[in-house]
């Protein structure tokens, strides 16, 4: 088949010509469909949702899909094709996962997670329509929903007289080169009442290395205007120190999987413990994320955790509950 393919795609590569222009297609779907009862539009349906899912690659490289890949293709083309009615149709909602000191004792921030639950299609997962969002650009409108809700949230809490923490909202690394991203979030702050301090901004690891510039502007831009700066999922990306200390930031979030594996592991223990000791000398804020057992909790501490969160003391909740949360823990 793929020797078949080969073949096909060489026939194939001849640059098109239309109006005296080249036009060099670089990417091919093909769909076969082995029983008679599917129709030229279906198949020709099908290809389009694997053209969009596909990642771009160089070179001649031929992938052959099988039924569940190709069904998993569909359900993405179908997340992607929803994302702009659900934003419309209010679909999206926030949950809250609150942010303990290290003991465990006191709140000290909450983290807004997005949540879609999609009728017919049940609850879907932010780690797929996140980068569905980012590949069609929904994600910028996303993004202000999201910082709005967070400002209406606080304003419910406030109202309520309930002592609100840091609530801390991820970035998606696909909005670093966004040219007024600072300023569009202060608009939003400032239309609502909100001061910058009330809020924190996490970006995730990976995208530091990969948009060094953009994300050193924004970072700088973010805390200098009082949003506070979270680098997050530290450890599941290969970002040098060095590289990382030439941003700036006030928290790091140590990801759960370099958590585990110093539970195991000598070599990343010991590299964690003396991150801890550097962060404290630069006074920034260590927390350990995906904490769900007391003996991990008491690890974390060990490692100089500031700050923990985790199933161990709370899960992602709807307002409501983190409302019911916020009352009865002393602040
Ligand atoms: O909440 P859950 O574990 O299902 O989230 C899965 C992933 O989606 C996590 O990496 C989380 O950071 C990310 N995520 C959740 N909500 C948002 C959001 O509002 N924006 C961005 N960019 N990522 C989010
Ligand atoms: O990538 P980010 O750190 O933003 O991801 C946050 C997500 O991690 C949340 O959506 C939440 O569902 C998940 N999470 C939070 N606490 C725990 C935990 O204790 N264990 C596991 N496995 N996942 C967690
Ligand atoms: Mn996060």
């Amino acid at each position: 088949m793929t020797a078949w393919l080969h073949g096909l795609y060489l026939k194939l590569r001849a640059p098109l010509i239309l109006d005296n222009d080249f036009f060099y297609p670089t990417l091919y779907a093909l769909a076969v469909e082995t029983s008679l009862e599917c129709s030229a539009d279906r198949l020709l349906g099908y290809s389009q949702c694997l053209l969009h899912t596909e990642e771009r690659t160089h070179g001649c490289n031929i992938r052959v899909l099988g039924n569940s890949e190709l069904l998993s293709a569909i359900e993405n083309c179908s997340v992607t094709n929803r994302l702009p009615q659900a934003l419309y149709h209010n679909r999206f909602t926030l949950h809250y996962q609150a942010q303990y000191t290290a003991e465990g004792n006191e709140i000290v921030g909450l983290e807004a997670l997005m949540r879609w639950d999609e009728p017919g299609m049940g609850p879907i997962s932010p780690a797929k329509f996140i980068p569905a969002a980012e590949k069609n650009g929904m994600i910028a409108p996303m993004t202000i929903w999201l910082i709005e809700q967070i400002c209406r949230d606080i304003k419910t809490w406030a109202d309520a007289g309930l002592t609100i923490p840091k609530i801390w909202f991820n970035l998606s690394a696909a909005l670093l080169g966004e040219p007024f991203l600072t300023r569009q979030v202060l608009n939003i702050l400032k239309r609502h009442d909100v001061s910058p301090d009330s809020l924190g901004m996490e970006l995730t690891e990976t995208s530091l290395i990969s948009d060094a510039k953009n994300a050193a502007l924004v970072l700088s831009q973010m805390i200098s205007a009082g949003i506070e700066v979270a680098i997050d999922d530290y450890g599941a990306g290969f970002t040098s120190i060095n590289s990382m200390f030439a941003l700036p930031f006030n928290q790091l979030k140590i990801d759960r999987c370099f958590m585990l594996r110093s539970l195991t592991c000598l070599d990343s223990y010991t590299l964690l413990k003396s991150l801890g000791e550097v962060m404290q000398t630069r006074n920034i804020s260590l927390v350990y994320e995906g904490i769900e057992t007391e003996s991990q909790r008491q690890h974390a501490e060990q490692l100089g955790a500031n700050y923990i969160q985790g199933f161990l003391f709370a899960r992602p909740e709807p307002r409501d509950k983190i409302s019911a949360l916020l009352a009865s823990t002393p602040a």
